[in-house]
Parts: C-alpha cells; structure tokens; sequence
C-alpha cells in the first residue's frame, strides 16, 4: 500500500447474494477508485450477526464475497482486503466509541428502524450499535473518503459526528471522513416495487438480479420488471420503474440517460427491456465465471485475506494505541 495517497475505505456485508444494486452503488466504484487512492476493502462479518444467520453459510459466504470483490476487479496487489473480524481493534474501537453514543441517535437510524420490523423477534444491542462498528471501521484507518450508496449515508453522518465529538473531548485524532455517492446507480430499484430499494433479503427473487445469476435468468427477470402502462421510454418521476431500467443501463453501459433515451426512441418496453437484460447479462457473465474459478482455489483467498489482515491490523493498531492513551487506559512502559 502506498502511503502518498488518500486513504478509502469501504465494506459490505457477507449476508447473501450480492444484488446488481450492490454492483453499481458501490464495488463498480471501488474499482475505479483503486489507483487514485490508498484502498481497504473489507468483508463486514461482524456486522453480519446482528441478523440471525446459519454460521456455515456465514463462512461460506465471507469466502464467496472475497472472491467476489477479485472477479469485479478489486485487485488485491493494489488494495488491501480482509475480514473485518480477523482485525481485532474493530470490536475494540467499537467498545471506545459507545461511550460517546447515545442510544437516541441510535433509534433514530433508518436502517435500524426498518431492521427493527423486519425482525422483531431479534432487536439487538448488536443492531443498534450497527452504525458505532462502521463508525471504527472507518475511523481506525483514517479514511479521508468513503464510496457507499445511498442508504448508506446516514451512518456516515453518525461516523463524522463521532469522529469530531471524540477529537473535541480529546484533541484532534480521527480523520473525518466523506462519502462517495455514484452520481448514476446509487440506488438501484426493486424490478417487482420500484418504490423500494433493490435488495438480496427480498423473500421474492424476481426483485433482485443477483451478480452470480446466469444469463437466461438475468434477462427472465428484466423481462418481468413491473412498469407502467405509459408505453414511452423516458425517465420520470412518475415512470419509477422505466428510470430505474434507464438508470441501470446507463450506469452499466457508461452512456447518459439522455443518449439511452434517445437509442430507445419509439421502441416498446418489451424490446427495451430484453436490451437493459443483455448488457446486464453480459456485464456479469465473466464477473460469474472468475468468481467460479476463485473459489476453486482456497488456498489462494486464505492467503490473501491473511495478508490483508496483516496489513489492516498494522494501521488499525496504531489509531486504536493512540486512542487508548488519549482515554487515559494505562498501559506499562515499553522496554528499550
Ligand atoms: P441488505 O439488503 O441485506 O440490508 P445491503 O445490500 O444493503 O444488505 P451491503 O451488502 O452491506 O448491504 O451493501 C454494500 C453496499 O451496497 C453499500 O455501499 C450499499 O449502500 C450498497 N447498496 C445496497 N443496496 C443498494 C441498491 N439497491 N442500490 C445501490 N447501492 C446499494
Ligand atoms: N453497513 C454497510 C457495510 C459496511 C461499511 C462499513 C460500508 C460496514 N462497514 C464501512 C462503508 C464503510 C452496508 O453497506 N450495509
């Protein structure tokens, strides 16, 4: 890693299929952001466990994401990856920075809201704290920026808050650090309710185009997208389900919404929406491929996250014996 450039960091978590929504808001980013800046990339298992999960499909999936991350591009000779669970300083940072969170800004969180109903029968502390350990995630390595996609911007407030609460109680520590938010594909659209975000929880899988689905089903489901009975392809607010197909095109193709619009110009919504599944299948189908071949070779992904891990823990180390003197946590003088 090199030392001359801003440091960004970014996660996501292991928690199922990674959805096309996941692809454009946020890894397609990553990839791009690779030479310009010092990236950490890692694999948020920790924050996996605030919803209940199968612990081998847990692990099995932690692996998968890794693989994931190589075939979209993230290279790991230029970024550092790893598991946000091998660098114990996360869970530790995580504990320093509760003490300066309230739980009311915790309640107030969307995301813990929607969580919260989606799962009443499991409201944790761990849901709750969920934004404080992506608040040390980022804060341990002095990101300076941050790619994420929408939904995600609110719990980088709750970081930048504590980062300069913690450096005013303290004196001048964390980074605070700011979002990237792609200006094309920072929040993908269910295909069956455009009202709601694309997500891999979606009990119906007609909702989501998973990266690893295959071409036959990819374009099944843009088939079946739910539009509406205007028959004329132009963004609009009142045509969400049309703009969430342009945005999707637009942010996989690189051409603008306009020029896309133009293209379609006069054709029907069937014949559109065959189009967006083709370059959404053929975008995907060696991202599918490489992650095959990846996680034929284990020994290849253990390597890598045990190198990254090494390395994350290096920085993450230093931040948090930084922050435990500024606390006032003893430690013993070291010997010469
Ligand atoms: P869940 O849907 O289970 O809550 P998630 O997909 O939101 O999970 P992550 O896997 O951690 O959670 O998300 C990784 C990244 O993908 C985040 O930066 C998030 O903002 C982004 N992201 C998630 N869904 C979308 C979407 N529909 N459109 C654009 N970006 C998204
Ligand atoms: N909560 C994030 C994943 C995540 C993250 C982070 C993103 C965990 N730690 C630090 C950016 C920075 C999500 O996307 N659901």
């Amino acid at each position: 890693m090199q030392t001359d450039k801003k440091t960004l960091f970014s996660a996501a978590q292991p928690s199922g299929l990674v959805t096309l929504g996941n692809y454009l808001g946020a890894i397609k980013n990553w990839v791009a952001l690779q030479d310009e800046y010092n990236c950490i990339y890692s694999i948020a298992d920790l924050h996996c466990l605030t919803v209940r999960r199968e612990p081998k499909e847990l692990r099995a999936k932690s692996l998968e994401l890794l693989a994931l991350y190589i075939a979209c591009g993230v290279d790991p000779e230029k970024s550092c990856l790893f598991l946000q669970s091998h660098v114990p300083a996360h869970a530790e940072l995580t504990w320093i920075l509760n003490t300066l969170t309230y739980p009311g800004e915790l309640s107030r969180m969307t995301q813990f809201k929607d969580k919260s109903l989606k799962h009443a029968d499991n409201v944790n502390m761990g849901l709750m704290d969920y934004p404080v350990l992506m608040a040390a995630d980022i804060l341990l390595y002095g990101a300076e920026v941050v790619p994420i996609g929408v939904d995600q911007k609110q719990h980088l407030e709750i970081t930048r808050d504590l980062a300069i609460r913690f450096n005013n109680r303290y004196s001048e520590t964390f980074v605070v650090p700011e979002p990237i938010i792609p200006k094309v594909g920072a929040k993908i659209m269910s295909l069956q309710d455009p009202a709601h975000k694309m997500s891999k929880s979606d009990p119906n899988e007609n909702s989501y185009i998973a990266i690893l689905d295959d071409e036959d089903t990819v374009i099944r489901k843009f088939k079946r997208a739910v539009t509406d009975s205007d028959n004329s392809i132009a963004f609009s607010d009142d045509k969400p389900g049309i703009s969430n197909l342009l945005t999707i095109y637009s942010a996989i193709t690189g051409e603008t919404i306009a020029a896309a619009e133009e293209r379609f110009a006069g054709k029907g919504y069937g014949e559109f929406k065959i189009a967006v599944g083709e370059v959404v299948a053929s975008a995907l189908a060696p991202i599918r491929k490489r992650t095959a071949e990846l996680l034929s070779d284990k020994a290849y992904l253990d390597e890598i996250m045990k190198k990254g891990a090494e390395q994350a823990s290096y920085f993450a180390n230093k931040t948090l014996s930084k922050v435990y003197r500024k606390v006032g946590l003893y430690s013993p003088e070291r010997k010469k």
